[in-house]
């Protein structure tokens, strides 16, 4: 634990401050992030990490579904939090799945777990089982105040808006 906290620590420092987004990215921290619900795109979640990645490939870059909480983001994952809850009221694709083994949520990118005993996750949350592999973020309201983004499982073949992130 304390390893994985020096690594999050280093990486932090390794990002280099004021790069530049390609167009219709958007800067959050030091980390390019598409939001499609600014543009109306909806993906099943196989077709938004195609989208992600041919963006990446129109800029030359590697663009993936967003991840939170792994090593390649975890110095960034507050201010993207922030700025997910201000986005949209909708459930949204984020970049994990248990597609291969049930039970199992691993991030598509970077190939981290994403445990179940993760806070992220909304009581109740993964619930479906196998009728549900694919990751959802959502908004928490307190009141009318934004309280947390909260995970969940969700249908993978439903359209969703969702959010790249350059590596
Ligand atoms: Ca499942
Ligand atoms: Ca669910």
């Amino acid at each position: 634990m304390a390893g994985a906290k020096l690594l999050c620590v280093l990486m932090a420092m390794a990002v280099a401050e004021g790069s530049n987004c390609p167009s219709s990215f958007e800067e959050i921290g030091s980390i390019c992030y598409y939001f499609s619900s600014d543009f109306g795109v909806k993906e099943t979640w196989n077709g938004a990490v195609d989208h992600c990645q041919n963006l990446g490939y129109l800029f030359g870059v590697t663009a993936n579904l967003a991840e939170v909480g792994t090593d390649s983001t975890c110095s960034n994952d507050y201010t993207f939090m922030e700025a997910v809850a201000t986005k949209s009221g909708e459930q949204i694709f984020l970049g994990a799945s248990d597609s291969g083994h049930e039970g199992q949520w691993v991030w598509q990118h970077s190939g981290a777990d994403l445990p179940l005993s993760s806070n992220q996750w909304w009581s109740d949350e993964p619930g479906e089982g196998t009728t549900e592999n694919c990751l959802l973020a959502w908004t928490g309201f307190s009141g009318d105040v934004f309280n947390r983004v909260y995970f969940g499982d969700g249908g993978c073949t439903v359209p969703r808006y969702f959010i790249c992130q350059i590596y």
